[in-house]
């Protein structure tokens, strides 16, 4: 088993990753910037190393600062939670060229999923359904560009290979516009990522965010832990997250879930990986793959009661998974509400002193925050504070605890979004599942 984990994180996830090194009797070393000096997880963890500054780039972002902490406290492997370094494949190969583990998958596949056309390739030839349209570039011939477009039928969107997350897209609606958009998308991407390539898909005009998680280990087993609803989002920000998806029957879940596994033993994937899908009029159709551990990862672990986290350090001591797919089932219905230190409205961020701060608790109600009475919400950073979850029986019963523990929350000193969260779960809109990726904006905008 992994003798010493760096966590090459902070906030929430950092302290999430210390609590299951510590179930698991692994030493921690919390590497942290010198704004974080009080990081719930940097007192607990058994070493600590400042590697910089403030600014990211400085500190969770220095690649040598980072491998220089794991050398001197002799460390074994380094978790890089979400976001930051976690899906940045020259990371990962340092990383292990350094003589350490990198706890998620290896470089070539971060490299692969990362570039966009290369994902999806991998994944038509995996047998998994993806949105309509080609997987080759977009070339330079107009009149090409233009049959292609015909082809799939307006709109379509143009997307940067080297993009993800909403960043390097732009939707046609007619043909007038295909040359100055395919023009200004490939300009951006270049300035961007580095990278010219774009493709082009069938628009899809109001579908609903669902994703897959999946768990592969170095011998070979692949497992899916069914799907999360992620489409109460703003500007490609989630906001609520939901396991199971609302209204995907057993047969989906499994006719999917077989070809998600298929894909990783096919591409060699090794940890935790989510499978992003869009949903519409019954169909699922693949977008992307994110190859880390994702913010709502727990809304899984309630519903199957599998400690994600655990399996990816079991993974990278090269254990074999604990669970085969009979043993994942579905036991009640999860939400999961993300709180931030900002306006509820404007979405400012509010970093400052947490005055007073009141955990809410009760059956099923579970909090994943390193906010404590005191603990300062630093500017530097991702306003995301914690993290609410509520698991019922039901939809409707989880709906009823979220409500209540968003009620019983007390995080004074600060702005948060918890008004907004309040008011989401009464949404009659939402309270129904009928919401899809564009209701929350157009809520916003009244
Ligand atoms: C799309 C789409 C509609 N049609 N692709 C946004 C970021 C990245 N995950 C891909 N995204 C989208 N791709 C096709 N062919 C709509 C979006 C999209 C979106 C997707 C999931 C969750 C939130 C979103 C918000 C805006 C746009």
């Amino acid at each position: 088993m992994l003798d010493k984990v760096v966590i090459a994180n902070r906030g929430e996830i950092a302290l999430r990753i210390l609590r299951a090194c510590r179930d698991m009797g692994i030493k921690t070393v919390a590497i942290h910037s010198e704004a974080d000096r009080d990081l719930m997880h940097v007192g607990m963890a058994d070493e600590s190393v400042c590697v910089g500054p403030a600014p990211s780039a400085e500190s969770y972002l220095d690649i040598p600062a980072i491998i220089s902490a794991a050398e001197v406290t002799n460390a074994t492997a380094i978790h890089p939670g979400y976001g930051f370094l976690a899906e940045n494949a020259e990371f990962a190969e340092v990383v292990e060229s350094s003589g350490f583990i990198f706890i998620g998958p290896n470089a070539e596949t971060i490299r692969q999923m990362g570039d966009k056309i290369t994902a999806k390739r991998a994944m038509q030839e995996a047998g998994v359904p993806c949105v309509p349209g080609g997987t080759e570039p977009i070339g330079d011939d107009e009149k090409e560009n233009a049959r292609m477009a015909r082809d799939i039928g307006y709109p379509v969107i143009i997307k940067a290979a080297g993009g993800g997350g909403g960043r390097g897209m732009r939707v046609v609606e007619e043909e007038d516009k295909l040359v100055e958009s395919i023009s200004l998308t490939r300009t951006e991407a270049k300035a961007a990522f580095n990278d010219d390539r774009l493709y082009m898909e069938k628009f899809l005009q109001a579908p609903r965010h669902v994703e897959f998680q999946v768990l592969a280990d170095t011998r070979g087993n692949a497992i899916h832990l069914c799907e999360r609803d992620c489409s109460m989002q703003r500007r490609n920000q989630k906001v609520v997250e939901e396991a199971p998806a609302f209204g995907i029957s057993e047969e989906q879940r499994h006719s999917i879930g077989e070809r998600v596994k298929q894909a990783c033993r096919e591409i060699g994937y090794r940890s935790a990986g989510t499978f992003e899908f869009l949903y519409e009029n019954g169909e699922f159709y693949f977008i992307e793959i994110n190859t880390r551990v994702q913010v709502e990862h727990p809304v899984t672990e309630m519903i199957t009661g599998i400690d994600i986290v655990k399996q990816q350090l079991l993974v990278a001591a090269g254990e074999p998974l604990s669970f085969s797919q009979d043993d994942v089932k579905i036991r009640g219905h999860a939400i999961e509400c993300r709180i931030n230190a900002e306006d509820p409205y404007s979405f400012i961020p509010c970093p400052g002193e947490v005055t007073h701060f009141h955990c809410p608790g009760g059956p099923g109600i579970r909090v994943d925050t390193h906010l404590y009475n005191g603990y300062t919400v630093p500017p530097y950073y991702d306003s995301m504070i914690g993290k609410l979850l509520a698991l019922g029986h039901s939809r409707s019963g989880a709906l009823t605890r979220m409500k209540g523990a968003l009620h019983e929350i007390v995080i004074d000193g600060i702005t948060t979004n918890v008004p907004l969260l309040l008011e989401l779960m009464q949404d009659p809109v939402y309270r129904n599942a009928e919401h899809n990726i564009h209701y929350l904006e157009n809520k916003l905008k009244g």
